[in-house]
């Protein structure tokens, strides 16, 4: 990433030396990883050009959207409605939570059995090498896990503008009255931030782009029924990390792109790995870039992802929000039903969930599933029992994978991992 843009990270108040620092490991993490993969599609290129300036032009982009009036919302999870969001001719980030940071700090203000994605976002915070939560003028914590929850009550200390958006549990008439009260408390409070009323035709625009967004990446994951794939679970894994951070319209555009490429490619019977790979789902908690960790080793022993049941994949960007209403609440309506239907871990009981996971492995053809799970995240780590339960009924052979963002494990992962994949030849 080029010098031009030290100013930049000084005037938004990073450390430039840690953060330096950690470009480079992000810099060589993607180099390794990424880089070194046969038979990419071309049109990746696109992801190689993103991910080399996600702390440079994207931000500067975000920079210039604010000098023109425009405001910046960060987020750390799918609930927050980014249809409301551009409405306002806002923008949506995901804020960075996928790498350790600054760990000797965090570990003064949360206690050791953190998951790693919350760690990692005070780290970012506290490390200061996050431009993105130094951009945002709005900061969306949400009440879901109970990790995530307590830890606001510390990360109000932090920034100064925290907004606490709190969720239903259940998935009930009072669960759904509860999301409704709290989208139309999130609606006011976007339209007092930016000073724009959000009208039909706002809104009517805010679902269109989100939407079209949503139908690129349901077009890639069609393609990825296909065997041999066309792709990579590493490539498909990037462009729903990237989803979180670029402009939506040229995200939507860079990913048809690479969907008219896959598409040719399966048209000459041309993949990634050899036809006959073994397939794998992944499915749990969400790993946001540079969690590439497990994907890596799973590609690297013999086998292809060809889903991802996670928030940062299908359980994210399933189902799209109906635009057919005619009035302000019609179309609320419709964005509540849509999110309402997301089957976080966090709900109780959560049978839906089990239910897509099935649904994925028939859709995708997956010969097993990996549950991946972080080190002490209840929900899924608990969730992951009945979810290998339900899954063995069905004769799909499952691995539970539990691990952190260290790369400590690897090697032990890997041995597991590859027996694994044995399993499936
Ligand atoms: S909708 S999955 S993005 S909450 S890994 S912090 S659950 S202890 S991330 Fe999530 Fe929204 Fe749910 Fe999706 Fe807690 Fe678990 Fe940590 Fe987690």
């Amino acid at each position: 990433m080029s010098e031009n843009y030290k100013d930049m990270w000084k005037n938004l108040g990073l450390k430039l030396v840690p953060h330096d620092a950690l470009l480079e490991v992000l810099g060589k993490g993607y180099e390794d990883i990424y880089l070194t993969q046969n038979n990419r599609p071309e049109s990746m290129a696109y992801f190689n050009f993103v991910m080399s300036e996600i702390h440079g032009l994207r931000i500067k982009e975000l920079l210039d959207e604010k000098a023109a009036g425009r405001k910046v919302i960060g987020s750390f999870c799918v609930f927050v409605p980014e249809e409301i969001v551009r409405a306002a001719d806002a923008t949506l980030v995901g804020l960075c939570t996928g790498a350790d940071f600054a760990t000797e700090e965090v570990d003064k203000l949360l206690p050791r059995n953190t998951c790693s994605l919350i760690k990692s976002a005070f780290g970012f915070k506290l490390g200061k090498v996050c431009p993105y939560i130094e951009s945002a003028d709005m900061i969306v914590g949400e009440n879901t896990c109970d990790g995530k929850k307590k830890s606001y009550e510390i990360l109000k200390n932090l920034v100064p503008n925290l907004y606490v958006m709190d969720l239903p549990q259940m998935k009930s008439d009072e669960g759904k009255a509860l999301l409704k009260a709290e989208y139309l408390r999130f609606k006011e409070a976007v339209e007092k931030l930016t000073g724009i009323s959000i009208d039909v035709t706002r809104l009517k625009k805010g679902i269109d782009i989100v939407n079209n967004k949503r139908k690129a990446i349901h077009r890639l994951s069609d393609l990825r029924k296909a065997d041999p794939s066309p792709i990579s679970g590493l490539d498909a894994l990037l462009a729903n990390q990237v989803y979180f951070y670029d402009d939506p319209i040229r995200f939507t555009g860079s990913v048809n792109k690479i969907c008219d490429e896959l598409k040719k490619r399966i048209e000459k019977k041309e993949g990634v790995f050899p036809k006959g790979t073994p397939r794998i789902l992944l499915s749990g908690c969400p790993m946001a870039v540079p969690n590439w960790k497990l994907p890596w080793i799973i590609e690297t022993s013999g086998a292809v992802i060809v889903g991802e049941e996670s928030c940062v994949g299908e359980r994210g960007t399933r189902n799209l929000t109906d635009d057919s209403g005619n009035t302000v609440d019609e179309l609320m309506e419709a964005i509540i039903n849509r999110y309402f239907k997301v089957d976080c871990a966090i709900f109780t009981p959560n049978p839906d969930r089990l239910d897509h996971i099935v649904e994925m492995v028939e859709k995708y053809q997956a010969n097993g599933v990996v549950h991946y799970g972080l080190q002490f995240c209840q929900p899924y780590l608990m969730e992951s029992m009945p979810v290998e339960k339900a899954l063995e009924e069905k004769n799909i052979p499952t691995l539970r994978i539990d691990t952190d963002y260290s790369m400590e494990d690897v090697g032990q992962l890997k041995t597991r991992v590859e027996a694994f994949v044995e399993l499936l030849k």
